[in-house]
């Protein structure tokens, strides 16, 4: 069994990082290693889901008016003990919970960071499994260490991150992120319970043939995406159209493929949602974040995801990310947007 011998695991890699910056104290290092802790215990959940009575709806609503299910609740309240534990978080801001939770004891005020997540995101996939995903988003507070911490903490703008992340419970279980400095993408080997790198400087194609977009919302699309979904589907050989349309209803598991295999995913404005459906917190801030240290684009259709100044902690944006090439022709045709 030489082969393990190579591996290098998620904790071994976030230690060889953290000593490539002489100043750095490690409190980064423990918030992420927390993270990883507590993916491998929301994993096991998710792996047995079809097994065990943690399957189901919860009954209850979520902020948006959602069904919640019982594995969004245990993968929300997992994060939040792993975070309290690090010791490292002052704040955090879930999908599943309308307020920020504060961790108000003396660790928890002198937390460095607040932690915005969709703790299970594609839940409605969660009961025929198929591939769902947890997204993270991390910043530096910007209220003073000892206080308790403010929403302000996170009305921070995308290219704020430190740090932003998912992980993907599909074929394989995988945890992608980056710290602005590349992207890496770490599998889980169930034998030794390690994430261990396996997708090192994840760079994504400049170009692709896959395009992802709910096209039964078409009749709600402006023209400008109906023009470029007609345009996907042309027979063109030169760009190798017709593209291929996947569409999972994951974000995690749609942006990661695309991400790999070089594609474009879209969640737009319709002319009932004028501004979409994912929110920018916790799902297109951190996407967009590993897109372009992967070497794509993400936007709204017209500007970066990561220059909007958030409102409010559970505000959508419509979402555009993928291939550059990709995202250039699709924005020539958002131009014609009414
Ligand atoms: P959720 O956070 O309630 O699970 O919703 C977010 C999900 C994304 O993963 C996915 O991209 C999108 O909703 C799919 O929505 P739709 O079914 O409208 O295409
Ligand atoms: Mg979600």
């Amino acid at each position: 069994m030489t082969e393990q011998f190579n591996v290098q695991t998620l904790n071994q890699f976030i230690i060889q990082r953290q000593s490539e910056y002489p100043g750095a104290k490690g409190e980064l290092s423990r918030l992420l290693h927390h993270i990883g802790i507590a993916a491998k215990i929301i994993n096991r959940a998710v792996n047995k889901a079809g097994l065990v009575d943690i399957l189901g709806e919860q009954g209850d609503q979520n902020v948006q008016g959602e069904d919640q299910q019982k594995l969004d609740v245990f993968a929300d309240s997992h994060f939040i003990n792993a975070l309290k534990a690090s010791g490292e978080c002052c704040a955090v801001a879930s999908e599943e919970n309308e307020n920020i939770i504060l961790f108000e004891d003396e660790m928890g005020r002198n937390g460095k960071y607040v932690f915005c997540m969709d703790p299970l995101d594609g839940s409605s996939n969660i009961d025929v499994n198929v591939s769902i995903g947890s997204i993270f988003s991390i910043y530096e507070r910007i209220s003073p260490r000892g206080e308790v911490a403010k929403i302000e903490d996170f009305l921070q703008e995308g290219t704020k991150q430190v740090a932003a992340g998912y992980i993907i419970y599909g074929s394989s279980t995988m945890l992608v992120y980056t710290t602005g400095n590349g992207v890496n993408g770490f599998t889980l080997d169930p034998s030794i319970g390690e994430f261990c790198l396996s997708h090192p400087n994840i760079k994504t194609p400049k170009s692709g043939t896959i395009y992802s977009i709910n096209e039964g919302n078409y009749i709600n699309f402006h023209s400008g995406v109906k023009k470029y979904i007609k345009f996907c589907q042309e027979k063109d050989a030169k760009s190798k159209r017709p593209y291929t349309s996947r569409y999972i209803g994951s974000l995690v598991a749609d942006f990661h493929r695309n991400l790999l295999k070089g594609g474009i995913f879209i969640y737009p404005q319709t002319n009932k949602n004028s501004n979409g459906k994912l929110r920018l917190l916790y799902e297109c801030n951190p996407i967009a974040f590993i897109a372009e240290q992967a070497g794509g684009k993400a936007t709204d259709g017209k500007q970066r995801i990561l220059k909007i100044a958030p409102e409010a902690i559970h505000q959508r944006v419509p979402f555009y990310t993928g291939s550059t090439n990709m995202m250039k022709k699709a924005e020539e045709f958002l131009d014609f947007f009414d």
